[in-house]
């Protein structure tokens, strides 16, 4: 007898979206959340993939998401676009803003999309795929809530603050990174505490400020920036360019807003997209090209390129389908309420 069970990318695409219509959300909303959900579980990114379907109800539930709001497009035919996601997930506000981002980025060189009050539960990379898959290179950036401590703080102040990049690849998956500045992201730790196991040292406080490997404990303390006051400092940018900058709430500011961390942020996000043969205009070489020497010397010496390992989960999920565990099944019964 078998404890897991295989579905398909678009089986579980029909479950996922058919949970969040049930649970209230607008088509379209339901559509884009199930798709960046189920695209984290097809790519083996489990601490964005259907584990986070209990967080969304939860905050659903709370009333902390607009759950039929229709983002709102602004577009003065300059290269900042803007879409108030009026509280709605960002995925949503997204697929509204993409288009109006490649055509002005194709027409000027580079553009940002703009995201205001949206609720943000995703890893980036979808987004930054969609850019890709257009010929664009693209930067993503979001505050989270408070809950990392400035490299030599003892509080939670900056959020687990994600940065993601894509370049695009002729006839490859595109080149693509997206970290949490933490020096985990927070669903890991709480992947930690659901399976009863010790965080590895070095990624957390406890509330009084001392190293712990305590996954509760961590929850009640501070999470750590990665690589010290580099990444503490990208963290602090994140907090300006995605919070200040676009007149959003900062990770502070979010959680004072949320009043907890057991519901989803809301708060903006920003999302910079660049025309490389624009820039390399009347340069050396075609940039895409050059792009390629480059990985091909990370390869040489046996380094792998961000993404690869999701890339190569993805295909083995498409030609053999997506194995949940029979605990995971047991939660999308539980999600699905009728
Ligand atoms: P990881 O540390 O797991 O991975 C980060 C990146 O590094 C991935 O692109 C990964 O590629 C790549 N990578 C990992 N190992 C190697 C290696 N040995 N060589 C080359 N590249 C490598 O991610 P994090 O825990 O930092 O973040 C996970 C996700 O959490 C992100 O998608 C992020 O957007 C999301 N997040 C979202 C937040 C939000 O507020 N919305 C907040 C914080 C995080 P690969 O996938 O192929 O392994
Ligand atoms: O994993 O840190 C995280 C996170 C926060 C909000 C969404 N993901």
């Amino acid at each position: 007898m078998t404890d897991t069970t295989t579905l398909s990318v678009e089986d579980l695409t029909g479950i996922v979206t058919g949970i969040f219509r049930t649970a209230g959300l607008s088509e379209l909303q339901a559509e884009r959340v199930a798709a960046v959900i189920v695209a984290g579980e097809r790519d083996g990114c489990k601490s964005h993939g259907i584990y986070r379907i209990d967080g969304l109800l939860r905050t659903i539930d709370a009333g902390k998401v607009a759950p039929m709001a229709v983002p709102e497009l602004s577009d003065d035919g300059s290269s900042v676009i803007r879409v108030d996601a009026n509280g709605a997930f960002s995925p949503a506000a997204f697929h509204i803003g993409a288009p109006v981002l490649v055509e002005r980025t194709r027409q000027q060189g580079i553009a940002a999309l703009v995201i205001n009050s949206c609720t943000h539960f995703s890893a980036l990379w979808p987004e930054i795929e969609a850019l890709t898959d257009r010929g664009l290179a693209a930067m993503a950036m979001c505050p989270s809530y408070a809950t990392v401590a400035p490299t030599g703080g003892t509080r939670p102040l900056l959020g687990t603050n994600p940065i993601a990049f894509g370049w695009p690849r002729p006839d490859q998956p595109p080149y693509v990174f997206d970290i949490a500045t933490s020096i985990a992201a927070r669903g890991e730790i709480e992947l930690h505490r659901r399976a009863g196991t010790d965080l590895p040292e070095g990624w957390a406080l406890d509330r009084d400020g001392q190293p712990t490997t305590n996954p509760d404990r961590a929850l009640e303390g501070a999470m750590l920036p990665f690589g010290a006051h580099k990444g503490s400092a990208i963290a602090t940018m994140i907090e300006l360019l995605a919070g200040v900058m676009i007149g959003d709430l900062t990770s502070p500011e979010a959680l004072d807003f949320l009043g907890t961390t057991s519901l989803l942020p809301h708060h903006g996000e920003l999302i910079i997209a660049f025309c490389p043969d624009r820039f390399a205009a009347g340069r050396r070489g075609d940039p895409l090209a050059r792009a390629e020497v480059l990985f091909d010397a990370i390869l040489g010496q046996g380094a792998r390129l961000p993404s690869q390992r999701r890339f190569a989960t993805r295909e083995i999920s498409r030609r053999r389908g997506i194995q949940l565990s029979a605990a995971e099944m047991e939660s999308l019964r539980q999600a699905h309420r009728t």
